[in-house]
C-alpha cells in the first residue's frame, strides 16, 4: 500500500494506514454498522439489491483513480482516501502563512475546524437522503445509474469527513461522527445544518438542478477548504473534488438534455413561441419557463450556502489559515487582506447597493460571486443549445437579492432582476418566479419510470457519450 493505491484488504479501503493506526480503525469499524444501516434507512429507496455500473476509487493518482464493475450498492467500497502529500507544503494564507502545513490540529483552532469538518460532513447525507425517492421515476437505466454514482460518492464523502472526526478530534469527534447518522433532511426534530439540505427534491428537473447549483457550492467550499494549512482537510477536499467534477456533468448534461428534448419537440410540432407553455406542454415535455423558475429556485437555496454577507466566521478562518479562497495560490495579493477591502452588494437604507467592506469580512461573498461566474459558465450551455434552434429563450441566473433566506437580503423580497417589491406585490407575482403547484404537478405528472435498457423517457434527449464509453444499449442498472 502506497498514498497512490489503495488497501483494500480491510474492511475499510483506504491509503492512510489504516491498518497500523488501530485506535482509528477500531473508532471506525464501530461506526461501520451504524453507516451500513444509515445506507438501508435512507440511502436509494428499493434499489438495494440492484446491480449497479458504478465506479469506484481505486487509486488516487489522476491518470487513472477508478474502475468500473456492477455493483450492489450496500456492497459498495466506501474508502478513506487522501490525495498524495505535497511535500514540504506551506501554510498558504493568512497570519501563519509561510509556516509549515499542520499535521495535527493547532489547539486553538480546533472547535472552528471541527465545526467546518462538520458541516461538510452533515450534507454529504442530507443530499442522499434528498435523493432516495428519484430512482423509482428514474428516465432511463443510464439517468439512475447516474444518480447512485452521485449517491454513494456522497456517502464516501461522509466517510471522508468521518475519519478526520475520528482521527483528530477523540471523543468529541466520535460523538460528533454519531450525529452525522442521527439528523435527517426535513425532519422537523433533527434537521440537517443547512437550509438548502432541508428541501425536498421530488423530480428529475430538480435533482439535475440540484446537482447543478448546489453541487456547485459544494464545489466551491471543497476549493476553499482544499487550500487549508490543516494538511489532512487540504488532502481529503482535494481528491473530494475530482469526484465531485462528475456530479456536476450529471446535472449540467441532465437540464442541457432536457432543453434540447423540449426545443426539439417545439421544433418538430412548429412552435416558435417557447411562452406559449400550454402547447408545449402538450407535446410531453417540460416549457423552458418552467425550466427557467427551477433554476431560480435552486440557484437562490443555493446562494444562501455562503452565509452572510458579512461574516466573523470567515474572517477568522481566514486569518487563522483553514479556509481559503477560490484558487488561492493563482491570487495576485499579500494572501494575509488585513488591510484590502471588497466590494459587497448590501441592503443600505432599504436599496440593494455596493459597499467595499473589509476583505476579510467579505470572504464569503467574494466565494460566491466566484460562484455565480462559475455558474453562468453552465448556463451558458443551456443557452447554446436553445439558440441552435434559433428560440428566442434565454436562461438567467436570478439577482442575488432573489428569494433568500441568510443574509441581509432574507428580510426583503426581490423580483429577479432584484427590483424590491411590497409583500402584496411578492404573494401576487412569485408563481412568475418560482414553480406554482400547477408546474409541480405538471412535471410530476411527466415523471413515469421508464426502465427499458436504451430507452429514455420522452422529456428528456439521451446523452452524446455513455459512461465509462459504454454503447446506448449497455444496461447500467440489473434492477433486481
Ligand atoms: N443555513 O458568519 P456566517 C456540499 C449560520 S455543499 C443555516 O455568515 P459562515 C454538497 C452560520 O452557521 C458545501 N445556517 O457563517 C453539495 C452561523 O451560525 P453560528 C458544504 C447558516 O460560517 C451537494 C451564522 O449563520 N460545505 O458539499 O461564514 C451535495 C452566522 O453566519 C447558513 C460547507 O458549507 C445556512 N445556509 O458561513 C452534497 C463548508 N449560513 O455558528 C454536498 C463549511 C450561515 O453562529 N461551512 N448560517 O450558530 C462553512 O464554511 C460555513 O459555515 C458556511 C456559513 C459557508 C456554511
Amino acid at each position: 500500500m502506497n498514498v497512490i493505491n489503495v488497501d483494500y484488504d480491510g474492511m475499510i479501503p483506504n491509503n492512510v494506514g489504516l491498518n497500523q493506526d488501530i485506535r482509528v480503525r477500531k473508532a471506525l469499524e464501530k461506526w461501520h454498522p451504524g453507516y451500513l444501516d444509515w445506507w438501508q434507512d435512507m440511502g436509494p429507496e428499493g434499489f438495494q439489491q440492484s446491480l449497479v455500473y458504478l465506479r469506484t476509487a481505486v487509486s488516487v493518482d489522476p491518470k487513472g483513480w477508478a474502475k468500473f464493475d456492477y455493483v450492489q450498492m450496500p456492497e459498495y467500497k466506501w474508502g478513506i482516501l487522501l490525495a498524495p502529500q505535497v511535500e514540504d507544503r506551506k501554510v498558504p494564507f493568512g497570519s501563519h502563512r509561510g509556516e509549515k502545513a499542520w499535521q495535527e490540529v493547532p489547539g486553538e483552532y480546533r472547535a472552528m475546524l471541527r465545526r467546518l469538518i462538520v458541516i461538510q460532513g452533515d450534507t454529504e447525507p442530507a443530499s442522499v437522503e434528498q435523493q432516495r425517492h428519484l430512482g423509482k421515476t428514474a428516465p432511463s437505466l443510464y439517468d439512475m445509474r447516474n444518480l447512485f454514482q452521485v449517491n454513494v460518492e456522497e456517502g464516501r464523502h461522509l466517510w471522508a469527513m468521518v475519519y478526520l472526526l475520528h482521527k483528530y478530534f477523540g471523543a468529541d469527534g466520535r460523538e460528533e461522527a454519531e450525529a452525522l447518522l442521527q439528523r435527517r433532511s426535513g425532519d422537523a426534530d433533527t434537521p440537517r445544518m443547512l437550509g438548502a439540505f432541508n428541501e425536498a427534491t421530488p423530480d428529475w428537473l430538480s435533482f439535475f438542478m440540484f446537482t447543478t447549483f448546489t453541487d456547485r457550492d459544494g464545489k466551491m467550499q471543497l476549493e476553499a477548504l482544499a487550500q487549508s494549512g490543516f494538511d489532512p482537510l487540504s488532502r481529503t477536499c482535494r481528491f473530494m473534488l475530482t469526484e465531485e467534477a462528475h456530479h456536476m456533468f450529471v446535472g449540467e448534461t441532465g437540464v442541457t438534455r432536457i432543453v434540447e428534448r423540449t426545443c426539439q419537440a417545439m421544433k418538430d410540432a412548429g412552435i416558435d413561441d417557447p411562452h406559449d407553455i400550454e402547447a408545449v406542454r402538450k407535446l410531453g415535455v417540460i416549457d423552458l419557463p418552467t425550466i427557467q423558475k427551477k433554476a431560480n429556485l435552486h440557484f437562490s437555496l443555493s446562494l444562501d450556502l455562503f452565509g452572510n454577507e458579512i461574516s466573523t466566521n470567515a474572517a477568522n478562518a481566514f486569518h487563522a489559515g483553514i479556509k481559503g479562497r477560490f484558487r488561492e495560490e493563482r491570487i495576485k495579493d499579500d494572501h494575509q487582506l488585513e488591510s484590502g477591502t471588497y466590494p459587497v452588494l448590501r441592503l443600505i437604507d432599504g436599496r440593494i447597493d455596493k459597499q467595499d467592506v473589509p476583505a476579510l469580512s467579505g470572504l464569503n461573498m467574494r466565494l460566491r460571486d466566484d460562484y455565480v461566474a462559475d455558474c453562468n459558465v453552465g448556463i451558458g450551455r443551456w443557452n447554446r443549445v436553445i439558440e441552435s434552434f434559433d428560440i428566442p429563450f434565454q436562461i438567467k441566473l436570478p439577482h442575488v437579492a432573489f428569494h433568500r433566506h441568510i443574509g441581509e437580503f432574507s428580510t426583503i423580497k426581490a423580483d429577479v432582476d432584484g427590483n424590491i417589491l411590497s409583500d402584496a406585490e411578492w404573494e401576487q407575482r412569485k408563481g412568475e418566479f418560482l414553480p406554482s403547484d400547477a408546474d409541480r404537478a405538471f412535471i410530476e405528472s411527466l415523471m413515469v419510470p421508464q426502465y427499458e435498457v436504451g430507452r429514455f423517457a420522452g422529456w428528456i434527449a439521451p446523452p452524446k457519450v455513455g459512461i465509462d464509453n459504454k454503447p446506448g444499449d449497455f444496461e447500467y442498472v440489473k434492477i433486481m
